[in-house]
This record gives C-alpha cells, structure tokens and sequence, in this order.
C-alpha cells in the first residue's frame, strides 16, 4: 500500500510474466513486495498455480500472507523465473543488492533461476557502483576484524551494520553480521568480487555479476522500461 507507483508498475509487470506451472524466485524487499502482492491476487482470481523459494524471513512472511506456495531448492533444482530488486544497477546490469541483508540466499536463489528479473524504480540505475551504496558483505562474527581490515586496505570504509530494534548488531538469517563497505565508487567489479570471494570470514556480499537477465523499471506514470 505504501508503495510508489514505479514500484507498484514494476511488480505488476513482473508478475504478469508468469504463468502457472512455473518455479519462481521470491525476491526480498519493497519492489519485490508488488510482485508478490500481485502474483497473490492472481492465485485467488485466476487461479494462477505455481510455487516459490523465498529469499529471507521476510520473502517467506509475505508470501504466506498472499498464499503463495513455497519449497525449496532442495526439492526444484532450477527455478524459471528469479524475481527481486536491486540497490543499484549499472549499464551492464551489474547489481548491488543486500540492503535489506538478504543478499546471500537471494544469490543462491538468484544463480539457481533461468531467468533473473530484477525489479527497481529510476532511482536505482547508475553510471557506476558503489557511490549512492555501500556494499553489504555478510561476514561471520570473529572475521570482523579481517574484513574491516581488507576494506580498508582497499581504501573504503568499513561500517558494522547495527541494529534498529535492537542494540547491537544486526543479525542476519543466517544469524551472522553485516559489514557495509563504504567504497566510493566501484572502478572494477570483477575484481573486487574475486578479492572478497577469496576473503576467509566473508559468506557473501552484495555484488551480483552476470546474474541479471531482465530489468524491469517502473516509472512514476505507471509505464515500465524492459531491458534484457
Ligand atoms: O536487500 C535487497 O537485496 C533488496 O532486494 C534491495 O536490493 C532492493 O530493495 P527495494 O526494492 O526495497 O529498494
């Protein structure tokens, strides 16, 4: 109900891309939330029957709340269609994801579907990444210190992500921390995704490459931009 109408346009759109029969992606997050709340709609009127995988507690919640039908990759090993946002998305579809600190199953989710459509609004498209967001990373809580190290040897600025409703640390789903990598600009992706997945500590980290296969963007008039 809260959301803007380019989100509301880019969740609708996502959803009228599937159709019964098909194993999906239940991305995280507030774009995504359309998508879900549409594909509900759909199940109770049109009798749309497919299943999905959720990315996080959240995915999971909400889409129990619209009736969505969940499994798991242990039981459907490929997924048709992924469907999630993303933070920030560069020319050549290169993401940033993990705001909301679902990035690691959102990943596997994502590397396990045909197609992965990623949901945004105007504000999401860059020229490069890693300005207007840091960069989530998931790290096991005794690698801190490494980690906070190795980003600040890469001339960023490592920050704890800490908790709203709770003193400390957020803790993810996976029951571990969040460090946001404050970089200034992301000059070589492939890179950087080599030197933290080499990184002992680190489960995984916000920087999707060669994993989007569509992009959807909503626009304030309701209209939506489909890049493949
Ligand atoms: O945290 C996440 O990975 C979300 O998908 C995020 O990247 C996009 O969330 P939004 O659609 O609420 O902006």
């Amino acid at each position: 109900p809260n959301a803007s109408a380019a989100k509301q346009a880019a969740g609708t759109a996502a959803a009228d891309l599937v159709e019964s029969g098909m194993t999906l992606g239940l991305g995280t997050g507030s774009t995504t939330a359309c998508a879900l709340e549409a594909l509900g709609t759909r199940i109770q009127n049109d009798g749309l029957d497919i299943v999905g995988v959720p990315t996080s507690f959240a995915a999971e919640r909400l889409a129990n709340q619209h009736d969505i039908p969940l499994t798991t990759l242990d039981d459907v090993p490929r997924l048709d269609l992924a469907l999630d946002g993303a933070d920030e998305v560069d020319p050549e579809g290169r993401l940033i994801k993990g705001r909301g600190a679902a990035h690691t199953r959102e990943k596997v989710v994502a590397h396990a579907a045909e197609r992965f459509v990623v949901l945004i609004d105007p504000s999401k498209p860059v020229d490069e990444l890693g300005h207007a967001f840091p960069l989530p990373i998931e790290i096991v809580p005794m690698a801190l210190g490494p980690v906070q190290r190795l980003i600040e040897q890469l001339g960023g600025h490592p920050e704890l992500r800490m908790g709203a409703a709770k003193d400390g640390p957020v803790i993810s789903d996976q029951g571990l921390w969040i460090v946001d990598a404050h970089l200034d600009g992301i000059t070589d992706p492939e890179a950087l995704n080599r030197t933290l997945n080499d990184q002992p500590g680190i489960l995984d980290h916000g920087l999707f490459l060669d994993l989007a296969t569509d992009i959807l963007c909503g626009e304030a008039n309701g209209s939506v931009t489909h890049t493949v």
